[in-house]
């Protein structure tokens, strides 16, 4: 039995997004991003109370690029997993990216009330948002994925410019628009977005660095 714990618009996406690549049996559990998620029944699979949790082969995986390296090596036929360096590196890279939507998630949506909200830690963080967008840029010249073909790796980066869009706009960066389109094209990359009527977590497509 595989048992996803998931909110939307949220790192879990990840975990989703590979289930579906992989096209395995599972169950997903919907969560509200809200204070349920450190009730103690959650807590006892997830010490910090976040998603993802990906229950699986009698464990609990909580990181979501661990869940993405478990599923890939758990499936190697599917060849959605990689060696050496450049995986590692690339995989990982999606945490680079995601510790500043974290933050900006933080300041523009959870935040209240407004005051609260830094103008300087939002700026510094959009800035350094689109340090990562142009890192990618250059990794993309002359190549359609990440590594030599699609893998696991894309999702990690994918599902993180999914949310930094929120933030910083693709647009200056040509090659990571045809990337992302490219990933957003991918049936799986579809099924995993939120449904009509879901409730998500942003509320607007762009949140602009505030005034004052
Ligand atoms: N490094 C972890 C980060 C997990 C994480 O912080 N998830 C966020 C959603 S993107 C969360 O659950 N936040 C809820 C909270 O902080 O209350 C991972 O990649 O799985």
């Amino acid at each position: 039995m595989i048992r996803l714990h998931h909110c939307h618009q949220s790192r879990s996406m990840r975990v989703l997004w590979m289930l579906y690549e992989l096209d395995l049996e599972f169950e997903l559990v919907l969560h509200a991003f809200d204070r349920s998620l450190r009730d103690p029944a959650y807590l006892a699979l997830h010490p910090a109370g976040r998603v993802p949790a990906l229950e699986i082969d009698n464990g609990v995986i909580f990181e979501s690029l661990g869940a993405l390296a478990y599923l890939a090596g758990r499936h190697p036929d599917a060849r959605l997993g990689g060696r050496g360096i450049d995986w590692l590196n690339w995989l990982n890279f999606g945490e680079t990216i995601s510790q500043h939507i974290a933050a900006l998630t933080q300041q523009h949506i959870v935040l209240y009330p407004p005051e609260a909200r830094s103008k300087v830690v939002c700026g510094i963080e959009a800035k350094r948002l689109e340090k990562t967008f142009a890192a990618l840029n250059g990794r993309l010249t002359g190549r359609d994925y990440l590594l030599d073909d699609f893998s696991a790796a894309d999702i990690a980066v994918g599902q993180a410019l999914y949310m930094g869009q929120h933030f910083v706009r693709l647009d200056p960066f040509m090659r990571l628009c045809d990337y992302y389109q490219r990933l957003a094209a991918r049936p799986a990359f579809r099924r995993a977005l939120p449904g009509q009527g879901d409730t998500l977590l942003y509320a607007q497509d762009f949140y602009e660095v505030p005034d004052g």
